[in-house]
Parts: C-alpha cells; structure tokens; sequence
C-alpha cells in the first residue's frame, strides 16, 4: 500500500495497531480504508453485503500481524509442532467469532453503527462456509479453536473446495440438493500463497534410477497451491494456520497451439482435469470415476501436506538435517481413516526422496503419524479396491504390499502355525490387503486358502455388496439358489487396518466407544499392541458454542459466578450447581432462553411460513439424517402424540399434554434414499399437524431447511429439550449434546456415545434415559431376526395410523415396511426402533411431568450447564498434546 492511498486516520490504526486496543474510531477508519480501495464493489455505496466484506477486511489486517508473528515465532524457537489432517472442516462463519477472540467486540459494535450499520447484520452476510458434513468436520475445526486459544504450535490441514456440502431444499417431494457457491463474493478469510505450492503425481510407473531406487515416473501431474486461513485462539495473540490446498495444471499444461487450431475443449483438458479434483466436497463415489477422484482428493491432501511438513522440518533444521528427529518435530494426526495415505507418502518420501531405508523409514513414520477412529459402522472403514490403487498410486501400492507383508511376519510369530485355524482367521482380519494371495515368502506357511471363492455377482457388486449387507443385517440371502460360477473376490486395501498399524496410536472419541473399537473393530490389534489404544473424549469450543451464539446466558453466568474466566476454564461452570435453586438465578435463566427463542420464532416464520408459540417447550433433533440416529422414532413419538391428542377432548388434551415445538434439521446424503424418506416423512406429518386446528399450539412440528453451523447457533441456545436417540452402539460420540447441554438444554437419549458422560456429569435426574443398552443390541437383532420379538401394542398402532393415510395418499411402505420383522421390505428393523419404541414413549412422558414444575426444570437446565466442563475442547487438545503429540504449549513474547 502506498502512502497516497492512505489517509491519515488509516495511518493511525495501521501503526498503531494492538489487537487489544483499538478504539472504534481507528476501527471505522480502516473499515472505510476497505470499503473503498478493496475493489469487490462498487465505490459509490457503501450497503450490505459490501459492509462485511470491508469489516471482514480490516479484522483480517489484525489476524495477518498476530498469524505472521506466531508463524515466526514457531520457526524461530523450533518446538514441535502438531499437524492436524482432516479431509473436512466445517468451520462456520468467521466474523463474529474472530472479533470475539480478538476482544474486539465494542469496537467493531461501535465503530459500525458510526457507519449507519450493526455488528450482527453486518455478520449475517458472510456465507457460513460448509467444508465438512457433519460432527467430524465440525469437531476439526473446534479443535482448531482449542490449539490456538491453549498456544499449542499446531496447523490443520485440508482442502479448498469450490464447493461445500450442498444447499438443501425442501419441496413438496423432500429433499432436493443444489450447489453451494460459498466462494461466489471471494473468501475474505483466505490469503492465497502462490510462493507455497508442491507438485502431485497420479498414474505412471515405478523404475529403478541409476542410483538403484526407486523412482516414480511418468503418470498426471498436478500443482497443489496453499491458501492460509488465519485461526486465532480466545485472549492470545496465537494465531494458527489452516492451511487448505487447492489443485491446478502445470501452467505448460494448457495446449496452446490445439486452442488456436479450434479444440478448446482438448486444450484445456489438462486444466479441468486438475481443477475438478477440488470441485466439491465428497463427491459421489457410487461410480469408477468418483471412487477415483475421491482418492485423488485424500491423495492431494496427504502429499502436499507431508511435502510442505518434511520442507518446513528441513529448513528449520538449517541445513543440519538430522531425520531421526523428524517425530521430535512433527506429530501428524490422522482425522479418521481418510488421510491414512499419509503413511505410504511419508515413507515414499523419505526413502525415494531423501534416501532412508526402508527401516529407518518405518520407524520414523510409525513415531510421526497417529489415528483417529470417528465410527463403527462398517461402511465407513474405508477400502480402497486394490486394482484401482494400482493404477492410480503404483509406488504407494508397493509399500502398502510390503508393509503388509512385515504385517503378515509379526502375525506368523506372534501365533505359530501349531493351530492353522487360528492363523488363518488373526490373517483374514488383521492383514491390510483383502482377498489378496499371501506374500510368497508364507505361500508354504499356511496349509489353508486364506480367501473363499464367492460368486460372481458377489464379486461384482464388490465391498458395495458387503456395505449394504452390514446396513440391511437381517436379510434373508437370496441368491443361493441359483448356481453362478465362482470368480476371485475383489482384492481390497483397507485402510483402517493400515492406519493402526502403521500409526503409534489409535483413539476412539468417547469412553463407550473406545471400549467397543478395543473390544470389537480392532480386537486383534488391541492383543498385539494394547499400548497403541487409547480413549480421547470429543469436545467443544465453549467460545463459539455458548459466549459468542448465546450472550444472553454467558452474561448471566459471569455475573454469577464473578469472573469470564469461564470461558477458558470450563470447570468454574460448575460453581453455578450452589445456585441452581436459587429464585433469582431462576428467572434471570429462563428470561434469557426466552429472548433466544424468540429469534427462533421469526427464523421459523422467515424459512417456513409457520408461525410457532415462544410459550411451548422448543424440542430439538438437528443431526445428518441416519438411520441410526433415528430421526424415525422421533417423528412416530410425535404422531403417537397426535394420535392421542385426536382422541381427546379440548380439554383433555391440554391438561395431558404440554405445549411442543418439534424442530428437526439435518440434511440427507444425496444417494441416501432411506434418508430421504425420512426427511419426506417428517415435513408430511409437519403439514397435517401444523393446519389441524383442533391442535393449534399444542403441537407444531418444524423441518428447518438448509441446517448448518449458523442455523445450530440460533437452534441451539433456544433449546430446552433435545434428542440424542440413536441405537445404543452406534454414536461414536455425538458433540450437539455437548453444546445443547452446555446451553442449559436437557437432553433425552440412550446411552450411547458421549451421552453415558454427560449424564455422568450432570446427574441423572438432569437427563432423560431410556432404551436398550449396547451390549443387548446384537442379542436383541438376533431374537428380531428370528421372529422372538413381541412388538408392543403402541408401535402397532403408531405404524396402523401412518398406514391409514392421515398424512397423505402416500402409505410410506418402505419406510414402515423397514421396520417390520423379518419380512416385508427386508431391512427387520435394524436400529430397533419399534424394540425402544415404548421406553421412549413413556420417556416422553416424564420429560412433560418435569416440564410443568418450571422450577424443577430450571434447576436441571443450570445443572447442565454446570455439569458440561468436561466438554470443552479445550480439555480434549490437552489429553491429545500431552498422550498422543507430545507437544508443548508456547506462548508467544
Ligand atoms: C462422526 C461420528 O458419527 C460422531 O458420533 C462423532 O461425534 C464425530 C466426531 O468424532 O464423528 N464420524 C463420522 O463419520 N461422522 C461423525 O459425525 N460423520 C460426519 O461427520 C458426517
């Protein structure tokens, strides 16, 4: 910037820029500095959506100095420094929140409405980008939140897409999904670093050098170019680095002289082939081609990461590169199995690259990377088909087969072949390579064949067919009956068996959770090396999730218990439990759930049409759509209801029932046709329930479209009862219940995921419990499938009364038909919906008992609140440094 373009009040604010301090007048002047040299938009007006891109502009000049200097700071004192890989972010939007870390809240307040405007509208216009799907993406980025506000030198690492998670409509069909454009206005949040790129190979083939390594050759190669996101931590000047790749050709890659002979297409074929890698997040993986570009995506990731990690450790060394020392620097953490090609790269890396050998290579690796496992369901442990592989990384390929190989030595030693049954089964579930022929230094070992021919239409439909089979458990098997021949089963790479073993740890992210990864999914690892496993309970920032979405409680909470040091040490929550009675704490507490609901009202109104009663208890499940989390025994508990309140009299129904607002949000995986039935279903019975006079406010049932990070930050803090219902077992975690419950929400749930904890904490009289536990569920399937279960007479008729068309001429077959025993639709009810059907129903019951005595639901409001100081993240990065990184926290001078 020269000085011409500088007025003089701009001068002031830049010299004297202390994130601190500034006051609104030096803040006003740089915000107009940005309105106008900033060129997004017009010079004339200074309206919207241009206001928060010019106050985005100025708080990005203050996260610039605090990023730079932390940055050098890092460099300078050389610690060891944490990198987070996570194919997802979901970061929310950034103005508020990075205001608020800043301590810049009147300042910026102020200094708009000297500009005519105020700080909440100005930071409703920022696009709420959507880099992730759900709990995992979004636990990614409260980690961020965490490392930075503690002063741990960690990065997170991800990718750029062009597009997040998709827009959600809602129609008269359900869901439909459209693009989400979240770059459309520019990212004032980013900072393109065209100094900071790596090339990336596909394809290709592996030769040996003159030097006699190995050498991959030939193949597509691609630019991976960093863009930086400033994250700055709550009351520190420590401002980390997201740093999300975007991928691009070789600029000799466009073919000049085929545009200028008229092949447009062909000319820029290079470029679009490069481009698309980045296009959008999860892209569909049903096909040869989406599977492909989906491992390209985790490829890109985990490459240019580990190249700029490795360049970063080489030039911190200071041209003294000592690689033994390489996992005193760096501890990689792997965000479930989707960067775990971070362990072949590394060692690609340092053997091809910088010349180790295989066995420095190893050990250095196992000491670097790290796992973490998200989920149970087998359709989430992800396998790569070997072949695909192949062809796409064949030098990976190559050490994935040795490593599995050194895999297949350990398991022959540690079990002998004295009992060939059970090498044979330790192989079948421990080795990474599936249905793959033993490595022909064991071809004599093992008398067995390890693998079983299947048919050919088993073979065909490959790991797609074992997916389903796991989701629809209970299905008859069909196809026995005709003869086919057999065919070689599909050879696979399973890459959460790579991940444990070529990691040092491996988490799960709840008690209940990691107990079921040690006892069920990694049993035979947890024999071998007990050591690696370990239990890492998920959290939340308390600074997005209660002081910034709800500052109507936060103030309260300071003013009760004397300081804000809450925010930072969560434990002092629980100095509110000595209150929880007291009358005054009482209604200042439910003054302020009130203003919250208030603002949920008119979202309701704004997206929906329907106009809903801040009086009636707001009850809120907002989760991604599965089948697990059983959005379906919500939606027939609320219908229950309905159909008991039809059988009333006015009344009648008024002294049964308390007043409800039933909220649901979540968006349905596009191909995810079961969820999508779910979502039809409940906006169908949402339509009947909201126009039936007889009902009025007694019950109003709301499918809020479009659910995101800024939608949960109004939902959440209006909240006074919300649901957490899945089949126990199946919810690794869950971490909405942790920010309902820090918002003084009740929760009604099973016990499963970090439920069991948070009842723990907060007493179980302040949460509502009911359904069958986790280790009845495989009992329970069994007895379903063989056709023992004695369904209750309250789920027979909940499931008569949709059938009988009350909510429209569609019969919802399939839905219904999925819940029935082991006929119909085939699925046998799997998550045993009807099984907790009346324990939740009678549930239900208690939470309206409890609800009328508002005193006694007060007090269980605070003593949630009170009882949520183990849900910080704040606490999970501290186990995470100190067990699984080993990193210190630095603050900078
Ligand atoms: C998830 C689990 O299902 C959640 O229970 C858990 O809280 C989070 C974070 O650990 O991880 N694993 C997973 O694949 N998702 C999770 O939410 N899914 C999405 O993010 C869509």
């Amino acid at each position: 910037v020269t000085d011409a373009v500088l007025d003089s009040e701009q001068e002031v604010f830049i010299s004297s820029m202390n994130p601190f301090a500034p006051d609104a007048a030096s803040v006003a002047s740089s915000i107009k500095y940005h309105a106008e040299f900033t060129p997004l938009f017009s010079p004339e007006k200074f309206e919207l959506p241009k206001a928060f891109f010019a106050t985005a502009q100025s708080v990005r000049d203050a996260l610039i100095m605090n990023w730079n200097a932390t940055y050098e700071y890092y460099n300078r004192v050389n610690v060891k420094q944490a990198y987070y890989l996570s194919m997802e972010f979901l970061q929310g939007r950034a103005l508020s929140n990075a205001v608020g870390n800043l301590g810049l809240n009147s300042a910026y307040g102020d200094a708009l409405k000297r500009l005519g405007f105020d700080l909440e509208s100005v930071a409703s216009q920022e696009p709420d980008p959507a880099l992730g799907n759900g709990g995992l993406g979004r636990l990614a980025s409260c980690f961020l939140d965490s490392m930075a506000t503690l002063n741990y030198p960690a990065w997170g690492y991800g990718l750029r897409y062009k597009y997040g998670l998709f827009k959600q409509r809602i129609t008269k069909d359900g869901q439909e999904e459209a693009a989400e454009d979240w770059l459309e206005l520019s990212n004032p949040w980013e900072i393109v670093r065209n100094d900071v790129s790596y090339p990336i190979k596909f394809y290709g083939k592996v030769v040996f050098g003159s030097d006699g390594k190995k050498r991959w050759i030939g193949g597509e190669d691609i630019v991976a170019v960093a863009y930086d996101v400033p994250i700055p931590g709550y009351k520190t000047k420590t401002t980390i680095n997201l740093r999300l790749w975007s991928t691009k050709a070789p600029s000799e890659d466009f073919d000049l002289s085929s545009y200028n002979s008229g092949k447009h297409t062909e000319a820029a074929e290079a470029l679009f082939n490069a481009e698309k890698i980045c296009f959008v997040l999860y892209p569909g993986d049903e096909s040869t081609e989406g599977k492909a570009l989906r491992l390209k995506q985790q490829y890109t990731l985990c490459s240019a990461s580990l190249q700029d990690i490795v360049a970063r450790f080489e030039t911190r060394s200071g041209g003294n590169v000592n690689w033994e020392e390489f996992p005193e620097k760096v501890a990689v953490q792997m965000n479930d199995t989707h960067p775990t090609l971070c362990i072949p790269e590394l060692m690609r890396i340092l053997m091809d690259l910088k010349g180790l050998s295989w066995e420095d290579a190893w050990k250095i690796t196992q000491r670097t990377v790290a796992y973490t496992n998200h989920t149970v369901l087998p359709e989430a442990l992800e396998k790569w088909s070997l072949e695909l592989m192949e062809k796409l990384l064949p030098r990976h390929v190559e050490i994935i087969e040795k490593i599995d190989e050194e895999l297949v030595r350990t398991i022959v030693s540690e079990y002998g072949t004295a009992d060939p049954d059970l090498l044979e089964e330790k192989l079948k579930a421990m080795r990474i390579l599936e249905n793959v022929e033993l490595p022909s230094a064991f071809a004599d070992v093992i008398v067995k064949p390890v693998n079983k021919p299947v048919t050919a239409k088993d073979a065909q439909n490959g790991v797609k067919a074992e997916q389903e089979e796991e989701k629809t458990a209970g299905e008859e098997e069909e196809d026995e009956v005709i003869p086919e021949p057999t065919v070689e089963p599909p050879k696979m790479v399973r890459m959460a068996n790579l991940a444990v073993v070529g990691g040092h740890a491996v988490n799960g992210v709840a008690e209940i959770h990691s107990e079921i990864v040690k006892q069920d999914v990694f049993n035979d690892f947890v024999q071998l090396w007990p050591e690696k496993f370990q239990n890492k309970t998920n959290g939340v920032t308390p600074r997005r999730w209660i002081r910034f979405c709800n500052p109507y409680l936060s103030d309260i909470i300071t003013n009760w218990i004397g300081t804000e040091d809450w925010v930072l040490n969560t434990e002092k929550l629980a100095e509110l439990r000595k209150f929880a009675d007291n009358e005054d704490l009482q209604s200042e507490w439910r003054a302020a759930k009130k203003k919250n609901k208030l603002k949920v009202v008119s979202l309701i109104k704004e997206r929906t049409g329907y106009t809903v009663s801040p009086d009636a208890m707001f009850d809120i499940q907002i989760k991604r759509i599965h089948e697990y989390k059983r959005q379906l025994l919500n939606i027939l508990g609320i219908v229950y209801r309905y159909k008991k309140m039809k059988e009333m009299s006015a009344s009648e129904r008024e002294k049964a029932f308390v007043p409800r607002v039933c909220i649901f949000g979540g968006k349905a995986f596009a191909t995810y046709v079961q969820a999508k039935r779910i979502v039809k279903f409940i906006t169908d019975v949402a339509s009947t329930i909201n126009h039936d006079p007889e009902i009025g406010d007694l019950l109003k049932v709301i499918f809020v479209p479009d659910y995101n990070v800024s939608v949960a930050e109004l939902l959440i803090p209006a909240s006074e009862l919300s649901q957490h219902i899945s089949t126990a077992g199946m919810e690794a975690s869950g971490t909405s219940n942790m920010k309902f419950s820090m918002n003084g929400c009740v929760l009604i749930g099973t016990l499963d995921g970090a439920n069991v904890e948070i009842r723990e904490e907060v007493g179980e009289e302040n949460f509502f419990l009911f359904g069958a536990k986790a280790d009845q569920i495989v009992n329970l399937r069994k007895e379903r499938a063989e056709g023992k279960f004695v369904p209750d007479p309250t789920f027979e008729e909940v499931k008569k009364f949709v059938g009988s068309g009350v909510f429209g001429s569609n019969s919802y077959d399939e839905l219904i038909g999925s819940l029935e025993g082991n006929e119909g639709f085939g699925r046998a009810d799997y998550f045993l919906v009807g099984k907790d059907f009346p324990s939740y129903i009678e549930c239900q019951e208690k939470v309206d008992e409890a609800y009328r005595d508002q005193k006694r639901w007060t007090r269980m409001s605070i003593m949630n609140t009170a009882g949520s100081f183990k849900f910080s993240s704040d606490r999970t990065i501290h186990e995470y440094a100190k067990d699984i990184w080993n990193i210190k926290q630095v603050e900078l001078p």
